[in-house]
């Protein structure tokens, strides 16, 4: 039995489904089989139509031949990761997810072009981002790291989490607390496991042996496991960075490649994608709710990025507005 408001279910998009179709969620997908979280119990459903990904919402049915799935909800946010060897929908590791923490461990040391890289795949799903210094129990001074890491992504805090002693996860409990859905992305043996058993309250995942070797990729599957009280919590395997400046836009274009189909539907040339073109094909999307908004945003400032990246005059200027930025902050932080 799965309350599915708990888990953010929040009506269907346009309004009534066909007589016998229910609401679910994916909670993972094996090869050709999926588990879906229903109100009801948990079903498993073979999978012949639309590919489907943790954090899905469908539609279901019980047919004659078992149940079966009817129809993919548009999804909300979509954590993807740039594989170019895949099609679009097998890139996604988690779907509709509220924040997305990437999570970095204190040990062995913090990679902040790592963190750099995954916190644009982050913001690429639509979702909040967050940073995670896992193992902070392993740092002598576990908020100064936090602090020293917290330089190279600026304005976003880095939380000093320990799934040993619970130091920490109290931020984390908050972004699956009841209808939210947290995911976690970040390298192998970050860490990520051990935070979800942490966050449920007893092992649901399997987590490497302290003396395991590093980058075994415990974890095989994505796996969506509803929090006690609460929301959800998704487990990725292990994900490696993508490289986002050495391919100047090729890192954003898969990370984004949906909207890449779209623009490139664009009726017009050369077109900006913003709300006054009218045929556009991405505006359209948007308008129909078919694209988030916040993805639709991130994109564009990722591609802005790697513009700055290969320009070396745009990349003067967006130094210098990173430091205007910090001197105003600093400036209201002295006021209050
Ligand atoms: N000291 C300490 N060790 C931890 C902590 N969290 C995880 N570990 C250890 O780190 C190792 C890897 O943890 P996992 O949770 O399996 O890492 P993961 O990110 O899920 O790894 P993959 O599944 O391979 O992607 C295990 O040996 C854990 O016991 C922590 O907060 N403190
Ligand atoms: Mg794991
Ligand atoms: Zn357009």
């Amino acid at each position: 039995m799965t309350d599915l408001a708990a888990l953010g279910w929040a009506g269907l998009p346009d309004g009534e489904a066909p007589r016998g179709w229910f609401p679910g969620r994916i909670s993972r997908v094996d090869r050709r089989w999926c588990t879906l979280l229903t109100a009801d119990g948990e079903l498993r459903i073979r999978l012949t139509g639309e590919p489907v990904c943790s954090g899905d919402w469908v539609l279901a049915s019980i047919g004659a031949y078992g149940p079966r799935l009817e129809r993919v909800l548009p999804r909300r946010t979509a954590l993807v990761r740039a594989d170019p060897g895949q099609d679009t929908v097998g890139q996604i590791v988690a779907a509709n997810a509220d924040t997305v923490a990437v999570v970095e461990s204190v040990e062995p040391t913090p990679n902040a072009g790592r963190l750099e890289r995954l916190l644009a795949l982050a913001w690429a799903s639509g979702a909040k981002a967050l940073v995670v210094l896992a193992k902070s129990d392993l740092a002598s001074e576990p908020v100064l790291l936090a602090a020293h890491l917290e330089a190279s992504v600026p304005g976003l805090a880095v939380h000093p989490v320990s799934a040993v002693t619970g130091d920490g996860i109290g931020v984390l409990a908050e972004e699956c607390a009841w209808g939210r859905t947290l995911a976690l992305v970040g390298a192998s043996g970050a860490g990520k496991s051990s935070l979800v058993n942490a966050l449920v309250g007893r092992p649901v995942m399997n987590t490497a042996e302290i003396r395991g070797g590093r980058g075994r990729h415990t974890t095989t599957f994505r796996a969506l496991v509803p929090v006690p009280g609460g929301g959800a919590v998704i487990d990725t395997p292990g994900l490696r960075a993508v490289g986002m400046a050495e391919s100047s836009g090729a890192g954003v274009d898969a990370a984004f490649a949906d909207i890449v189909v779209l623009a490139s539907l664009c009726r017009h040339g050369d077109c900006r994608h913003d709300e006054r073109a009218e045929g556009c094909a991405v505006v359209a999307a948007l308008e129909r709710g078919e694209l988030a908004r916040r993805r639709f945003d991130a994109w564009r400032r990722l591609r802005h990025d790697v513009a700055v990246q290969t320009d070396p005059r745009a990349a003067r200027r967006a130094v210098a507005e990173v430091f205007r930025q910090r001197r105003v902050r600093r400036q209201h932080r002295g006021k209050y």
